[in-house]
């Protein structure tokens, strides 16, 4: 790569801003600046984008394509230009242009391609992919609306706004209009001679937009190609000439609904065939795409597993098992069943949940009537298992219903879960008759989040504090964050430390009082919880423990407590109205809290709306403590937690997804953890009255929800969290009671860790200096070794 100054870089800048914008300096505006500012260092990515392209093509290397409807990326323009290590350029150069580096970066909206966890790790696996210099596409959905905005209405409940990243030109992106791929629905199946014509009834076109994923310092960059979906014939002209102008433009609305929105949950029925639609949409794209390269390259389809691994990011590309069989046995007049082992030798799957709501299951009536080929094709996929397996019990048909876990194991040479204790439950429950018939299928591959992003990038002082104490080097290399462990045991790193933290939080707590309105003490404890709303993560364990604390401060205000701030951010599943209910107790629980003055120095409770990626890179930097408290084998894995621990947060949190990995790697001593263990959890479930006696055990939970139930917390009005308390006296699936008395001591625990604020910062260091484990390169070398059979390029 080219260095590049700053006035080079102001020149490119320049030359953008006239000829791309048609702007001069004096007239643009902050948008036109980033704009400029973007294409420039659009233009230096593309040159290794080039090269490595090139140089995977020359080496006819084997490629992986990365399927997932999610790629939760969020901003673009800091992070490739620290990967190009442009950062002081670029700050330099606009500043000589009159403007502030930091406004022309906060004007770039998030892409909030994705929900959550699922979403975020495709994005950190892009990252890693590049940075290793592993040849790869991530393929996905260009929607146009990604993941709803969210506002808190006066009452303090969940408000839901469509989301607009595209109003603004995407900058980042290049359409390939001349790639593009009929992709049809629906119609009617013939037989010819062995194999079947599929004549669909309905097609739209999706069309290629590719985003260059630059890695580390620039050595190799991958391709994100999301399909947007367009209608064939754009225009009915007959219609229009007729004065029909809704009607003239039906087709083009009818197909663009399918790349429109972002699902933002699975939970309701409605729209249901449109999530088919999409998963096949952007599936059959891929697998099309993916053939062309293949077949530019190579005509021996049994190559095909040499050149191509293909991994399904959960289910929702699970169709791409009967869809390859199809291409390949249909269309290129391969034998069924080499078809299918030359499938399963590409295909591998990523389990991400183990929540029976979330697994996919789609009635075989919508599959026959959207996809009657592809549901002829997994029948015979079904039937093979059975005739190769005859003890086989578990089944891809079962009660009018096709299993898409089912399909995609049998489909899959390996399925991976994605923490250790999640994969031991994914062998021993969902997929346990699967895993007898085939024992070395399962494997485990712990998450990971990119130290780029969620240390160099979103927490510069800590990232310049480690240079200067390690040297450079740790950031493609996370390991060597332990060399930081000799400087640890001197006072002077350890105040260094304290200052670095106290200084994120100080720039927080500014952010807190201008955006919200709220006064935070810099000095208390940051305790975080940011995550999707969902009643496995309980946040109402949280928000009850807040409640008893509140009442016991207030019975002793003069007693030592570690005063603190407790921060919320996240979203709940528009339909999923618990998780509603508690968002909105959480915000009532916060104004009430928030006007006592009695309390007012020693606990605050904070929830800024609208979470996505851009305040989680704010929050985390500045956080104490990290809340990873769901339900003991709910959580696959989390990666919040982990990008907690690497920025020098201590957790509190139970024995859940990959917290046992992080607990093992930072010490026992540094972790507090609480709650019961999985197999507890399903014992505790053996007896109904469990919630009852917990509750009868614990006066400060009886307190607590008679509290809510008093109508404290809603203006009097004892009937608005009802169905929030009864379920919890009466049902409690998450065992929120069952915990409550360990979260409240482990919370107590920390208070006392608190006031030994120099062993705290002892321990949040050493939490940083043991978690190089986590980063998401170790995670990709992984998936390269035992899952793709590739070797890096660089
Ligand atoms: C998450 N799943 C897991 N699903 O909950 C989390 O433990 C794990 O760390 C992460 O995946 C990465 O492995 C998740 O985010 C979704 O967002 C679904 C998307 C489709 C609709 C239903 C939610």
């Amino acid at each position: 790569m080219l260095p590049m100054t700053a006035n080079a870089l102001r020149d490119a800048i320049l030359k953008h801003l006239e000829y791309s914008q048609g702007k001069d300096l004096a007239n643009a505006s902050l948008y036109d600046m980033r704009m400029a500012l973007t294409l420039a260092i659009r233009d230096k990515v593309v040159e290794p984008w080039f090269r490595a392209n090139r140089a995977s093509y020359q080496a006819q290397s084997k490629r992986v394509y990365y399927l997932s409807m999610e790629f939760l990326i969020g901003r673009l323009l800091e992070d490739a230009v620290m990967n190009l290590g442009l950062t002081e350029a670029a700050h330099e150069a606009v500043a000589g242009l009159g403007h502030n580096f930091r406004d022309v970066l906060d004007d770039e909206p998030d892409a909030a391609l994705g929900n959550g966890g699922l979403g975020r790790l495709a994005a950190c696996f892009l990252d890693s992919m590049s940075t290793l210099g592993c040849p790869a596409y991530g393929y996905g959905i260009r929607y146009e609306h990604g993941l709803f905005r969210q506002s808190f209405g006066p009452d303090g409940r969940q408000l839901e706004s469509a989301e607009d990243w595209l109003r603004q030109r995407h900058g980042w992106e290049f359409a390939r209009p001349d790639t593009a791929f009929q992709i049809g629905f629906g119609g009617i199946v013939a037989e010819s001679g062995r194999a079947a014509v599929w004549t669909p009834d309905n097609a739209v076109l999706a069309k290629a937009y590719d985003t260059p994923v630059i890695g580390w310092q620039g050595k190799w960059a991958n391709t994100l190609r999301l399909w947007g979906a367009e209608a064939i014939d754009a225009f009915d002209l007959d219609a229009f000439n007729s004065g029909d102008f809704t009607g003239a433009a039906a087709p083009e609305a009818l197909a663009r609904t399918i790349s429109r929105v972002l699902y933002p949950d699975d939970t309701t029925d409605q729209g249901k065939e449109l999530r088919l639609k999409q998963e096949f949409f952007f599936t059959a794209a891929s697998l099309r795409d993916i053939l062309r390269r293949f077949a530019r390259e190579c005509s021996d389809l049994s190559q095909l597993p040499n050149r191509v691994a293909i991994q399904m990011n959960d289910t929702h590309p699970a169709i791409a098992g009967p869809e390859l069989v199809r291409l390949l046995h249909d269309e290129r007049g391969m034998e069924f069943e080499t078809a299918v082992d030359t499938a399963r030798a590409c295909l591998a799957y990523t389990n991400h949940t183990l929540l029976p709501e979330a697994l996919e299951r789609w009635p075989e009536a919508l599959m026959t009537r959207v996809l009657p080929r592809h549901m002829q094709l997994i029948e015979r996929i079904d039937a093979l298992h059975a005739q190769r397996h005859p003890t086989r019990q578990a089944t891809i048909l079962e009660g009018g219903e096709v299993k898409m876990g089912e399909l995609s194991f049998v489909m899959a040479h390996k399925v991976n879960g994605v923490s250790a204790l999640h994969t031991e439950l994914v062998k021993s429950t969902v997929f346990n008759d699967l895993h007898r018939l085939h024992p070395e299928r399962i494997i485990n591959q712990t998450n990971g989040i990119t130290p780029r992003r969620w240390l160099k990038g979103a927490n510069p002082r800590l990232s310049a504090l480690i240079t200067d104490t390690i040297g450079s080097g740790w950031e493609d290399d996370l390991e060597r964050l332990r060399d930081l462990e000799p400087a640890i045991a001197t006072p002077e790193f350890r105040d260094a430390f304290a200052q670095v933290k106290a200084r994120n939080k100080s720039d927080l707590a500014q952010w807190i009082g201008q955006d919200m309105g709220i006064k935070v003490n810099p000095d208390a404890m940051f305790d975080v919880q940011i995550k999707r709303f969902h009643e496995y993560k309980r946040q109402h364990l949280n928000i009850l423990e807040i409640i008893a604390l509140w009442q016991e401060i207030r019975e002793n205000p003069t007693a030592n407590w570690a005063p603190r701030v407790k921060i919320f951010g996240g979203k709940a599943a528009p339909g999923y109205v618990m998780a509603k209910e508690i968002i909105h107790l959480i915000n009532n629980v916060a104004r009430v809290i928030n006007a006592d003055k009695l309390t007012r120095d020693l606990l605050t409770v904070v929830y800024p709306p609208n979470y996505n990626v851009t305040m989680a890179e704010r929050l985390i930097p500045a956080a104490d403590l990290s809340e990873q408290i769901s339900t003991a084998g709910k959580e696959a894995s989390g990666t919040g937690n982990m990008k907690f621990s690497l920025n020098g947060a201590l957790t509190i949190g139970t024995l859940d997804g990959a917290n046992v990995e992080i607990r093992e790697l930072v010490g026992a001593e540094n972790f507090f953890l609480f709650g019961m263990t999985a197999d507890e959890v399903v014992a505790c479930r053996q007896d109904p009255a469990h919630m009852a006696k917990a509750i009868a055990r614990s006066q400060r939970l009886t307190r607590a929800i008679e509290l809510i139930e008093s109508g404290t917390f809603s203006h009097g009005d004892p009937s608005t969290y009802r169905d929030l308390t009864q379920n919890l006296r009466t049902h409690d699936y998450f065992t929120v009671c069952a915990d409550f008395d360990s979260f409240w001591d482990a919370q107590r625990q920390v208070d006392q860790a608190w006031f030994d604020r120099d062993n705290w910062t002892r321990m949040a260091a050493l939490n940083t200096a043991r978690s190089g484990w986590l980063s998401s390169d170790r995670t990709i070398k992984s998936y390269m070794q035992d899952i793709w059979s590739i070797a890096p390029m660089i």
